[in-house]
């Protein structure tokens, strides 16, 4: 695969695509990041993002893990020494699932967002910066309750950070677009370069098909899930045979294919019995969801195949959380 396509593969938005092409031109010791708030245990939402971590590694690029502790405190995560622990969890979890330890950097926030220029740099964003825009960017991070000062201070800490890090290359979901936007705004007002975003989808409820799949409500895949519990969720997971179910639904079958087993395998087998015409194998999702569309393809053949594979993928981690848990 060319090495834009591979940047670029399974991302909803870049911004912007010139500025992308060129870090695709000369990758090579080029630095991207994304940064996570610390939680015990990962699920689905923390590995779209980690595919994407190992596409940029792939493409010669360096990749850089930011254990965001201060931010979770400041979205009230709870003390900081519980961040602190959950984050060492987080990052043997990432290892497990196939982050190369060698490759990449864990940097925790607090080793240099608590230092004096770090400190000035921050008062000077918050004086540049309206309070209105700063809620705005943090409103799909924050989890909807009473906004505090803390709030409106993540974003303009999380758009430092990219210059801190000495960042080219800025990664996360769909849902932080706007802190992205407004670092593109305001670094330049510190005398700071542009960076480029690169944005990853947010897959929809599993159940229904509406909305985002999230933790705090709904069912999330995550790497506590034992095999049963994984099976049984996507058992009961929408998966109409469309991918472009009616209004704003989606088929998040489909997009856990898309986004979470293609990228990781070569190539799929869908295990059947001879007299319901065999295993099918397909090595790109396009044809396996035109398979679905098409009826060649048994929606309850998808979910148990979607189940085992996801398996596969959880398994290491699942594994060390044992570990660390024991
Ligand atoms: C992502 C988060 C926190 C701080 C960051 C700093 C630099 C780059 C990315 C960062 C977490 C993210 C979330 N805001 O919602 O999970």
């Amino acid at each position: 695969m060319e090495t834009y396509d591979l940047i670029t593969r399974n991302a909803e938005e870049v911004v912007t695509d010139e500025e992308v092409r060129e870090l695709a031109d000369e990758p090579d010791g080029t630095r991207a990041y994304v940064g996570y708030e610390p939680s015990g245990v990962l699920h689905l939402g923390h590995l779209l993002t980690a595919n994407k971590l190992i596409d940029l590694q792939d493409a010669g690029m360096e990749v850089v893990v930011l254990l965001a502790d201060v931010h979770a405190y400041l979205n009230g995560k709870g003390t900081f020494e519980e961040i602190r622990e959950t984050a060492e969890q987080m990052k043997a979890q990432f290892i497990a699932y196939g982050l190369d330890e060698d490759n990449t950097e864990f940097v925790y926030g607090s080793e240099f967002q608590l230092d004096e220029e770090y400190t000035l740099d921050l008062h000077e964003l918050e004086l540049a910066t309206t309070l209105n825009r700063a809620q705005r960017a943090m409103a799909e991070i924050q989890g909807g309750e009473t906004a505090k000062v803390s709030h409106v201070v993540y974003p303009l800490m999380q758009t430092l950070d990219i210059e801190y890090l000495d960042l080219d290359l800025a990664v996360g979901g769909l849902d932080q677009r706007k802190v992205h936007m407004l670092a593109r705004e305001e670094l330049p007002e510190l005398g700071y370069d542009v960076r480029p975003a690169l944005h990853t989808p947010i897959i929809a409820d599993l159940t229904s098909g509406e909305g985002k799949m999230s933790s705090s409500e709904g069912v999330t895949i995550s790497m506590e899930d034992s095999t049963e519990e994984l099976e049984e969720k996507v058992n009961s997971a929408f998966c109409p045979p469309t991918r472009d179910p009616e209004g704003d639904l989606e088929n998040p079958v489909l997009e856990l294919f898309e986004y979470h087993v293609f990228p990781r395998f070569d190539e799929i087998v869908v295990e059947r019995p001879e007299e319901y015409g065999g295993d099918l194998t397909y090595d790109d999702y396009e044809t396996l969801a035109a398979d679905l569309e098409s009826g060649d393809l048994h929606p309850a053949d998808a979910k148990g195949t979607l189940a085992t594979y996801l398996d596969e993928l959880i398994a290491p981690g699942r594994e060390k959380l044992r570990e660390i848990r024991a």
